[in-house]
């Protein structure tokens, strides 16, 4: 029996150690038929967003549903790095995990020992849930093979940075995510992420990631600011908002019909 995420899992994982890397959207819809949609388009991943979406955790299962019908992997956002969540996000099926805020090794070793079972971390243990299907999966097979999910751990604040050698030390994290907004935030200069200083830090994490061989992702706004990442070899791409692409879709629409 399959855990239902675990073969997006392996394709999401050659994804991302392919030249091209991995790309896919943000979404904050509750509506499980733009997740599939989104997987049939053939993103890589698609990125459920409950730290800046309205979603629940009851809804959040049908989006994994659909993920699932679909074929394509999905990478849910916690609100925020505690246990509680990591448990809840994994036990519905989250393939990977994208943990906002992590501003010390320590936090950093927390989330990631809460996302693996014993012997390697502390994921608080049941065989009963949706990952493990309901219980038809032998909990023998279920511990071993849940552990192969993704740990993404976002560094987008000063504190980050100033702690960054120790963070990509810690073992087990799978990616280290950059959060351009926030990491404008906290430079002082909120929403400009093209400001010198904000690209200065961001082309400081890239090296220091790439010298100690950590994958990295990063968010972009466009298809193209995708491509740059790509170029400065980022593996991981969560770009703009399901939202936002059927806005932009919209209004180019109405524009096209109003200039006939
Ligand atoms: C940020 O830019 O702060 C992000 O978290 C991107 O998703
Ligand atoms: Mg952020």
């Amino acid at each position: 029996m399959k855990m239902p995420s675990m073969d997006a899992v392996a394709r999401f994982k050659a994804a991302m150690d392919s030249d091209q890397g991995a790309l896919g959207p943000f979404m904050i819809t509750s509506d499980p038929a733009y997740v599939e949609a989104a997987g049939y388009a053939g993103y890589d991943f698609v990125l459920l967003d409950m730290e800046h979406g309205p979603g629940t955790f009851a809804n959040l299962q049908n989006l994994i549903r659909a993920a699932n019908v679909a074929g394509v992997c999905p990478v849910v956002r916690v609100p925020r790095g505690t246990d509680i969540w990591v448990d809840r996000a994994l036990d519905v099926g989250a393939g990977a995990l994208l943990v906002p805020q992590i501003d010390t090794a320590e936090q950093a070793r927390a989330v990631i020992s809460a996302a693996k079972f014993a012997p390697v971390g502390t994921r608080g243990t049941n065989r009963f849930v949706r990952s493990a299907c309901y219980g038809a999966k032998p909990g023998s097979e279920y511990f071993a093979q849940a552990n192969e999910t993704v740990v993404i751990l976002q560094a987008e604040g000063k504190k980050a940075v100033d702690n960054l050698d120790e963070i990509l030390d810690v073992p087990g994290l799978d990616v280290l995510f950059i959060g351009p907004y926030d990491l404008s935030s906290s430079l002082g200069h909120v929403g400009e992420v093209d400001h010198p200083d904000v690209v200065a830090c961001i082309q400081g994490i890239i090296e220091k990631a790439n010298a100690k061989g950590v994958k990295l992702g990063c968010f972009a706004d466009t298809v193209e600011g995708a491509k740059k990442w790509r170029d400065m070899g980022i593996k991981f791409v969560g770009y703009t908002c399901d939202t936002y692409l059927f806005y932009q879709a919209a209004k180019a629409d109405v524009e096209a019909f109003a200039n006939k």
